[in-house]
């Protein structure tokens, strides 16, 4: 530790210059030029559009790190509560663009880079997004990083640093290709390595026991392997504020010393081997939206940046002078799903192996600390492990797991006298033929909290999957649903409707989304809606530009932008979608004076590359995409659209330009969604299932102005008890069998009638997520769609009114509730010393 006098000797050796603070335009501009010179080695006649981004890049992180020192430094001496978020996804996207937004000098930097003959949207758009997520639940994360930092509360993100994120698509034929993300190779200066805070982790191996000094019985882990854990740094701002939060990720690699180990012997190429084994552990982001059973590398993932994490977080809490008995005083953990629900038994292990806790102490710190979040009821992504594969690499943790399950059932065993049954389908450790560890039970008994993310989703975790966990224990249970960040979902991706709804009501809904319903009386204004109406048209406008000069295809500004994009699923039922396009395209066929107004259909989205029925649902929609917007009959009245490669990046041209949100799941399937507040937000219209937030959303912005559809969740189970026969749909629906008729008779796919035969078999034989059901209404609900799409002075008042209405759904609103509701914490604003000052 430092003497005061030593620190103050430090602070003396240097200064912070001006130019790595200031605001105004002249300062950024000199120092994007020395970040140019002395950071890139550039100078003008030579450097890259790449070059000057890393350097405006850099320019904007130096004003960062003086808040983001302030913050830590607030945070170590105040000994404030801190929230630890632990996820092994996060999708933040692009993070230039929304720290100028953040720290408010957009226009100072768009103003310095054009002064040096540069274009603001040509170098933000250099940069490479980290895709260290799959979907819905890293952007959540990201989005409530966001809120965090925005309210100032105290909060850390602990991830891993994938070195190869989320694949990036392409279309080939119309088949998805995956091509690797190498998105750190051009260096990532957002970023800052820690390697002196790097943090061991034991693999495989045995235990033994041993008594200690007390007499204490004692457990040892004698590992196989170790792996150092490198910390990377990325600061995230808050809107306006001086708090910036960290974002910490982890980075695998070989321990150095174990490599000398191996060397000693003369074993060099097994050391190099151990090393590049070590290093794979965070080589790679698994590409699925729901768990990878049984994949021995995703739970040493797992492990491993929870061990990171929680070493990290221990170790903070005894540098800040608090014993470790109130631990769980200072840090609330939550677990963003079961990924990190190792974290209970590794916590157990840290406070009773090495911190030499009694049992029970620890116990009670654990249950304290954490909190768990679900955010899927798919039974098939429920998360457990195989029992001898989690006993090998984590020998210490199965015994942790028993223990921690012998006195669970213990407890269990008095409330339920003579219930084995009960018991069976509490305990942690799934019996029968091979023994499984079920994560989510472990998550639920560790946590003094457990919530999912909308509320039909919560109701049916207390009814469903963990009924038997709510029976014991109601008062664990809450809903917080969902929320998105207004900053980037509006202000940052749709300047053109942020400025005319602020002129109108102002700015305080950037931080206050409920501060939108002084829209609704502006519904009534047929001048603003004569305005809102062209900013919708502008906006469309840039999106067909961009369509135009990526993929060569003409849209038609003035139709329908009807839009779903989002991950390729069943569930999510893209291909009822395409049943509607196609008996759309018949109509237009049988009857060519049909009128129907023109529509432009888009999708987006990434499937599994294991889920071949997804790639297949991708191969359709291309296909008939190639036939009906080439077919002379159509007139152009009906377009569809691939956008290849949906990520954070290219999602901020889709959201705004929606005319409807196509938000159509298989009821009781979608935990929330969060897409479908995006689009909202910016103005859409949703055509939705009583699935997840859509039930939320429509409350909130009133039957009237949501196009529903579909059976219940409720429906859609006794339509299962009953015997579902989509055969009978098919049979007794002639649209409908036309429509599938079509599909299998090759005319999308120049005759080859192999090629959908698993699609279409699919539907009439199977079809679990129920599309055939939903098929008449929903295209019911479509011609309504097309009729109200007529009238657009209407269609644009409740456009105004969803907007208006929407202010819930902001991710500050779900912060505030985790806040009450589980984290007990408190904001703790952070003011910026000044060098002088921070001597004293
Ligand atoms: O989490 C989102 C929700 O809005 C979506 O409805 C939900 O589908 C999504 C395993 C998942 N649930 N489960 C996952 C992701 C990666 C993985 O390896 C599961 N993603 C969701 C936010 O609450």
């Amino acid at each position: 530790e430092l003497s005061p006098e030593h620190i103050t000797e430090i602070y003396d050796s240097f200064h912070i210059e001006d130019d790595r603070t200031g605001l105004s335009s002249e300062t950024l501009q000199r120092a994007i030029a020395d970040n140019l010179y002395y950071i890139q080695g550039k100078f003008p006649e030579i450097a890259t559009l790449y070059d000057y981004y890393m350097a405006v890049a850099y320019t904007v992180r130096d004003r960062l790190l003086h808040r983001w020192i302030n913050t830590v430094k607030t945070y170590r001496e105040q000994d404030v509560k801190v929230v630890c978020y632990l996820s092994a996804e996060y999708l933040p996207g692009p993070h230039l663009e929304n720290n100028l937004v953040n720290l408010g000098i957009y226009d100072q930097v768009q103003q310095a880079v054009e002064s040096s003959g540069l274009d603001l949207r040509s170098i933000l758009a250099q940069e490479e997004e980290p895709g260290l997520g799959n979907g819905g639940l890293g952007r959540l994360a990201a989005c409530y990083m966001d809120s965090l930092a925005t309210l100032e509360i105290p909060a850390i993100g602990y991830g891993i640093r994938y070195e190869y994120g989320i694949f990036d698509q392409e279309i080939r034929e119309g088949w998805q290709v995956e091509i690797t993300d190498k998105w750190l190779r051009l260096g990532n200066p957002w970023e800052i390595p820690r390697p002196e805070n790097a943090v061991e982790v034991k693999f495989g191996g045995y235990t033994e026991p041993y008594t200690d000094d007390q007499g204490d019985y004692r457990v040892r882990w004698i590992p196989h392997q170790v792996v150092n854990g490198i910390p990377y740094d990325t600061p995230i701002s808050g809107y306006r504020v001086n708090t910036t939060s960290t974002m910490r990720l982890w980075k695998a690699e070989a321990p150095e010393s174990f490599d000398f180990q191996a060397f000693n012997v003369g074993d060099y190429y097994g050391a190099v081997d151990a090393k590049i084994i070590s290093e794979n552990l965070t080589k790679v982001l698994y590409p699925n939206d729901e768990p990878i059973q049984g994949k021995q590398l995703r739970l040493e993932q797992q492990y491993f940046f929870v061990s990171c994490s929680l070493q990290n977080l221990l170790k903070i809490h005894l540098l800040r002078g608090d014993p470790i008995e109130t631990f769980h005083e200072k840090f609330v953990i939550q677990l963003n799903d079961t990924h990190p629900a190792i974290g209970v038994a590794e916590l157990m292990r840290l406070l009773v192996d090495e911190y030499l806790l009694h049992w029970q102490k620890a116990w009670d710190i654990t249950q304290q600390a954490f909190a768990y979040t679900n955010h899927t009821l798919l039974p098939e992504a429920l998360e457990t492990w195989p029992l001898n594969l989690f006993g090998s690499l984590l020998p210490r943790h199965l015994e942790i797991i028993y223990e921690i399950n012998q006195r669970f059932l213990d407890q269990v065993r008095l409330k339920y006298l003579g219930n084995p049954d009960k018991l069976a389908r509490l305990s942690l450790i799934e019996e029968g033929g091979s023994k499984r560890i079920r994560m989510a039970h472990l998550a639920c008994v560790g946590s003094h909290a457990i919530n999912g993310v909308a509320a039909l989703h919560t109701e049916l975790l207390k009814e469903g999957v963990l009924k038997d966990f709510y029976d014991l224990w109601p008062h664990k249970f809450t809903n917080i649903t969902n929320g998105v960040t207004p900053r980037r979902w509006m202000v940052l991706i749709n300047p053109r409707l942020t400025q005319l709804i602020t002129r109108e009501i102002g700015e305080t809904w950037i931080t206050q989304l409920e501060d939108f319903k002084r829209l609704e009386s502006l519904a009534e204004d047929p001048a603003f809606r004569q305005e809102w109406r062209r900013v919708k048209r502008a906006v469309k406008q840039d999106l067909a530009d961009y369509i135009q000069a990526h993929q060569g295809l003409t849209l038609n500004p003035d139709s329908i932008f009807d839009i779903q994009a989002k991950r390729i699923h069943e569930y999510k039922r893209q291909h009822l979608n395409v049943l509607h396009i196609i008996t759309l395209y018949n109509r237009i066929k049988h009857n060519p004076r049909l009128a129907v107004p023109p529509r432009t259909f888009i999708f987006g989205g990434k499937a599994a590359p294991g889920y071949q029925m997804a790639k297949l649902i991708i191969k359709l929609i291309t296909s008939v995409g190639e036939v009906v917007n080439h077919d002379p009959d159509i007139c152009d009245l009906i377009k569809v659209v691939f956008l290849p490669d949906f990520n954070v990046t290219n999602s901020q041209r889709i959201y705004p330009a929606a005319d409807l949100s196509e938000q159509i799941s298989t009821a009781g399937k979608e935990a929330s969604g969060t897409g479908n507040m995006k689009f909202s937000m910016n103005g859409a219209l949703t055509i939705g299932t009583l699935d997840g937030a859509n039930i939320e959303i429509r409350e909130a912005v009133e039957a009237d102005n949501f196009f529903l559809f579909g059976h219940t969740s409720e429906d859609i189970v006794d339509l299962k008890a009953q015997g579902y026969v989509p055969k009978t749909f098919y049979n007794t629906n002639p649209a409908l069998k036309e429509a599938i008729d079509l599909i299998a008779s090759g005319y999308f796919s120049h005759g080859n009638r192999a090629l959908f035969q698993p699609l279409v078999d699919q539907l009439l034989q199977a079809d679990p997520y129920c599309l055939l059901a939903d098929y008449q209404s929903y295209i019911d609900c479509q011609d309504q769609v097309g009729q109200a799409f007529q009238d657009q002075d209407t269609w644009t008042k409740t456009a105004i009114l969803n907007v208006a209405r929407i202010g819930r759904f902001s991710s500050d609103r779900a912060i505030r509730e985790y806040c009450r509701e589980i984290w007990w914490v408190n904001p703790v604003s952070i003011h910026l010393e000044e060098y002088q000052q921070a001597k004293a």
